[in-house]
């Protein structure tokens, strides 16, 4: 390509490309090419055989699917190149979320399948409100039934930007067997595992290259006015010019390539190379755009994934951002130490390799950085850099409750958590004290089992899963004067002690007072705590089983003995009034109900809507999403009970696409039939 090969604008240094885009689309399988074409490995595996690079880990190859990170680093006509191979799953989706804002540009891998258009549209979102430069990639063409352009229209929906196609598809009796490169004007046709071939361009081929290079060509002037008049005049721009602006345009963001290929048989993958060998940006722009001060400072590096190994070391993949770092490197991170580097590594998926010291646009792992996590900013030196990105994972939207089968692997789980947490902030762990329930929250069905897999197969951790407890109440309907008295003469010292309570009910949210109105000392003042400790007691399990809430109780009287009597007896004395006074109260059990929010692809509100009235939603309206072409947002209230599960059907009723948050709203009284199956569950649980 002696056309562009001597660019003046080719980025120099190491490179950081992201493998991103809808689930299944085949970003292991185009890793693996990546990997056989620069010579990486010595033969293309496939994830069907199970014996990619990427996927190697215990849970992905168990699942088919990728569940976390692979990083391979190759070089490629004497470039070192890394890639990061990101889950497509939205369940794993920060994993990919986090390398983002050190990449210098990602291949968005995708397909030509309509269902897949909104999560294509959420990941060119994060993309382009990050401002990453990409490129779309349209695999598997071999199974192509579509014309180019029903495709680009259909792709074009899911991107802000102005997708522009590259190359367009040769056939041969209806399948696609090579392509014409608009910019190089030159035709190729695939040959399975090997570079394509240069064909002469004539006849039909020729007439459509020259319509669909026009057209590439009028979106390329959109920004580039020269160009422009250059087109009006008939004027053949030179070639160097088509690939100066392909490469400005796309590093600024205002257009998006599109390339096309068949990753199982490794076609189209050289011309991508190629494309960004030429055309991405390197770390220099990177770093600019993360805004890095490398003016004074040592090294910075970013982590883009902390992973403790099954041998118990911990490694941090990182990007160079500055300077360099290597073994016996001491790192910050803000104001505190992260630790020391002992071993730079090169990875390539689970191989990892000895290396030296890593300079600038490296991406390597560390050894032994304790204190690093996914997404700091690390600095060598006295002085630490700000953060160059913080992304915060998604709020998590499912839940289980978790405990070792055998007590004795209780400090194992906990430690284990930790790790998990660490490796993967968007897993959230809770401690119910109510329940004493573990309760680890994440981003759907799959994302909590292989969590829960890892415990088992890395840390050995045999575990117990459950569905979390619901934080049901209770409440009274009605008031009582309520006699408690505890009274024991068995042999020697006795115990007394006596109160009398008013119970009543208070308004919803008031939670629960206490309130002394004990005159001429008929409950000497030092045991009027001990009674309210008792009255406190008696609350934490009402006559349904659920802690009791908003009524308010004051000590109306009561009697001592002068010797009999104490703290404790008072207290009895005050859990009995309460075990006796609440049953004629009229209790009525309380449920959380929570402000639920949905947002989902538009064709599918109506299914929400259904969805949600289905499980007792009160639905209070829907808007269209700011912002956001062709979503909508679902407002509702909803209880706890229904939403533990609602992920796994609005990513069902939305191709993977829908998410939702909430946030507790009131306490609602329950009653009828589904108040007694929860009250029988209850009885039946204790
Ligand atoms: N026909 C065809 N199938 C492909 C191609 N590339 C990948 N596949 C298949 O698509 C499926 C998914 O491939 P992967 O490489 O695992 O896809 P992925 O994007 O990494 O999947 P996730 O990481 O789980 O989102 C596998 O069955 C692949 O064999 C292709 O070019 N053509
Ligand atoms: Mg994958």
């Amino acid at each position: 390509m002696a056309a562009n090969g001597n660019h003046a604008t080719r980025a120099t240094g190491p490179r950081c490309i992201a493998l991103v885009g809808p689930f299944q689309s085949g970003k292991t399988t185009l890793l693996e090419a990546i990997l056989a074409r620069t010579g990486a490995i010595p033969r293309q595996g496939s994830v069907e055989a199970g014996n990619t690079v990427g996927d190697a880990s215990k849970e992905a190859r168990h699942h088919r699917m990728s569940v976390e990170l692979t990083v391979a680093t190759t070089t490629f006509m004497g470039d070192s190149y890394t890639f990061l191979d990101c889950p497509g799953s939205v369940e794993f989706i920060h994993d990919m979320r986090a390398v983002l804002p050190a990449i210098d540009a990602a291949v968005v891998v995708c397909e030509m399948d309509e269902k897949k258009v909104p999560q294509l549209q959420l990941i060119l979102r994060e993309l382009e409100e990050q401002k990453i430069p990409r490129l779309l990639f349209l695999n598997k063409v071999d199974k192509a039934d579509a014309g180019v352009h029903d495709v680009l229209n259909l792709l074009q929906g899911a991107s802000r930007t102005k997708l522009i196609l590259r190359q367009i598809p040769t056939f041969s009796a209806d399948i696609i067997t090579g392509f014409v490169d608009l910019a190089l004007e030159r035709a190729f046709v695939y040959k399975e595992h090997a570079p394509s071939e240069v064909v002469s361009l004539d006849g039909d081929v020729a007439d459509r290259e020259k319509t669909a290079r026009f057209s590439m060509l009028e979106t390329l002037a959109d920004h580039d006015d020269e160009l422009m008049e250059q087109l009006l005049e008939d004027i053949q721009p030179p070639r160097d010019k088509v690939f100066d602006d392909l490469t400005r345009e796309l590093r600024e963001g205002q257009v998006c390539p599109v390339l096309m290929g068949t990753a199982v048989r490794a076609n189209g993958v050289l011309r991508l190379l190629k494309a960004l060998r030429h055309e991405s940006p390197g770390i220099a722009e990177t770093a600019k755009r993360l805004g890095v001060k490398s003016a004074g400072m040592d090294a910075v590096a970013c982590v883009l994934k902390t992973q403790n190994t099954t041998h118990g070391g911990k490694m941090s993949i990182v990007r160079m951002l500055a300077g360099q770092a290597g073994d016996g490197t001491t790192f910050l991170s803000g104001d505190d130490e992260v630790g020391r580097v002992a071993g730079v590594f090169k990875l390539v998926g689970q191989t990892s390799e000895k290396r030296g010291a890593a300079t600038l646009g490296d991406t390597v792992a560390f050894a032994k950085l304790d204190k690093a996590k996914t997404g700091d900013t690390l600095s060598a030196g006295k002085q630490a850099h700000p953060p160059v990105a913080k992304i915060e994972p998604y709020p998590p939207v499912l839940a289980i409750a978790i405990s070792a089968k055998e007590r004795k692997d209780d400090v194992k789980l906990g430690q284990a958590l930790n790790k998990l947490a660490e490796e993967d902030p968007s897993i959230i762990i809770m401690h119910n004290p109510e329940t004493h329930e573990v309760v680890l929250w994440g981003q759907g069905e799959m994302h909590l089992r292989v969590t829960t897999e890892r415990l088992g197969d890395r840390y050995g951790v045999a575990l117990e899963r459950r569905q979390p407890s619901v934080g049901y109440r209770e409440t009274i309907r009605k008031g009582i004067v309520q006699r408690g008295r505890h009274k024991k003469q068995s042999g020697g010292h006795g115990q007394y002690g006596d109160v009398v309570l008013d119970i009543k009910p208070m308004p919803r949210g008031s939670g629960f007072s206490f309130e002394d109105k004990i005159t001429g000392g008929v409950v000497p003042r030092n045991y009027i705590p001990s009674v309210e400790e008792g009255v406190v007691d008696g609350l934490k399990h009402g006559p349904l089983g659920f802690p009791v809430v908003d009524l308010h109780v004051s000590l109306i009287d009561g009697s001592y003995h002068t010797v009999d009597s104490s703290d404790m007896a008072f207290r009895t004395a005050g859990r009995i009034g309460i075990a006796e006074g609440l049953p004629q109260c009229q209790p009525v059990l309380l449920e959380p109900i929570h402000l639920v929010e949905i947002v989902c692809p538009s064709e599918a509100t109506a299914k929400i809507n259904a969805l949600l009235s289905g499980r007792r939603g009160q639905i209070l309206g829907f808007d269209t999403r700011e912002g956001w072409d062709g979503w909508d947002v679902v407002r509702a209230k909803m209880p706890e009970a229904e939403i533990g599960d609602l992920i796994v059907e609005v990513r069902s009723a939305t191709a993977g696409a829908g998410t939702f948050t909430f946030k507790f709203d009131h306490m609602a009284e329950l009653t009828g039939r589904t108040a007694d199956q929860i009250i029988a569950a209850r009885r039946a649980a204790e």
